[in-house]
């Protein structure tokens, strides 16, 4: 399988993240890029390229054709903004909307605007964190290409995308790069996409932009929110809306799921996005199911993502993989290698 990658998305690194009351070092590190990079190479897979420099060009704009216009400008000069309010280190928020609040007046100083676009406190913006979002939608718009003629294709990207909606960041990720992608093969002709996602996390960013679209179809399995982040999207009754109706598919799990319900939801998404009639698959990959994932609560084994990829080839979709969370390094390059190996029947 045919993997793209950059050095840039090493670039990205926060210092800390609010767990449990207190700062403690950020879970989503350069080094699980890293791990995946060298399992990959351990198993001769087929190098990784860089994506080509028309679409490193082209990378802003991709970032804009899923996300508000104002959103992606914060971005650019959040981390800018922080040092110009004197401030060194990373960017977190100080404050959040509450309900009956002005959720549509964005504040002017950088501590209002952090708080009125993240999520959480627990995704820090750095002084490269843009230049890293560059290089991730450009390994998209890249994988996108050549996607027809590879017929499958690896994004191995960071920071994981999944949370950041239209107009928000956070659950470790800033930009929607598996929307990117979806919304980029929809450009090149694509008429109708699905995106599975298989993160342990609801992807409710992902949900968020195309909840009122009836041309990308979103399933998920996930955590149940009631017990877990994002807490406040991804429950079994958001089917979509409007012209989106009944392209939405959440199948929350109770902690401690292991292979043989989790496959269950599996067959299910996978029997959906046929009916759907879709015409390439966009898989949101995160190996945070993974039984001894850190902040996670499934039962996933590195056997079962092997299993995972075997049952994504079998739709026969053109399939775009995009990385997305995971946390316990260790086992990432084995857990990863063994979805794409059994995607690939090697
Ligand atoms: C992409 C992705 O997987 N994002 C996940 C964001 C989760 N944010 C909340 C993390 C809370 C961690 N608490 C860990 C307690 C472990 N002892
Ligand atoms: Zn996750």
């Amino acid at each position: 399988m045919l993997t793209i990658t950059d050095p840039d998305l090493l670039l990205h690194h926060g210092a800390g993240e609010l767990n449990a009351g207190k700062i403690t070092p950020c879970f989503e590190q350069p080094a699980r890029l890293k791990a995946v990079l060298d399992a990959l190479a351990e198993a001769r897979w087929p190098a990784p390229i860089p994506p080509d420099p028309s679409a490193r060009a082209a990378a802003e704009a991709a970032m804009r054709s899923v996300h508000a216009g104002e959103f992606i400008d914060f971005l650019k000069s959040a981390h800018a903004d922080w040092r110009a309010a004197g401030r060194d280190g990373d960017a977190l928020p100080l404050s959040a909307i509450g309900r009956r609040m002005h959720a549509d007046r964005p504040p002017e100083t950088i501590d209002g605007m952090l708080s009125y676009y993240a999520i959480d406190p627990g995704t820090p913006i750095t002084a490269d964190t843009w230049r890293t979002l560059e290089a991730g939608a450009a390994c998209i718009l890249t994988a996108v290409d050549r996607l027809q003629q590879a017929g499958s294709v690896f994004a191995l990207i960071r920071p994981p995308g999944h949370h950041a909606g239209r107009d928000y960041y956070g659950g470790y990720g800033f930009v929607n790069m598996a929307a990117v992608a979806a919304q980029a093969l929809r450009e090149i002709g694509a008429s109708r996409i699905a995106v599975l996602d298989v993160d342990y996390h609801h992807g409710n960013g992902t949900q968020d932009i195309f909840y009122d679209r009836g041309d990308v179809f979103y399933a998920s399995i996930h955590a149940d929110p009631r017990r877990q982040f994002p807490f406040f999207l991804g429950y079994a009754d958001e089917t979509g809306a409007g012209a989106g109706e009944g392209a939405n598919l959440n199948l929350p799990l109770p902690w401690n799921t292991a292979w043989s319900s989790w496959s269950e939801a599996l067959a299910a998404a996978c029997a959906r996005l046929k009916s759907f009639g879709a015409e390439a698959l966009v898989v949101s990959l995160g190996f945070d199911a993974f039984e001894r994932d850190p902040i996670s609560h499934f039962k996933l084994t590195t056997e079962d993502f092997g299993r995972m990829g075997a049952a994504i080839a079998k739709q026969q979709l053109p399939t775009l993989f995009v990385f997305e969370g995971g946390y316990a390094i260790d086992a990432l390059g084995a857990n990863t290698l063994a979805a794409l190996e059994g995607f690939s029947g090697r």
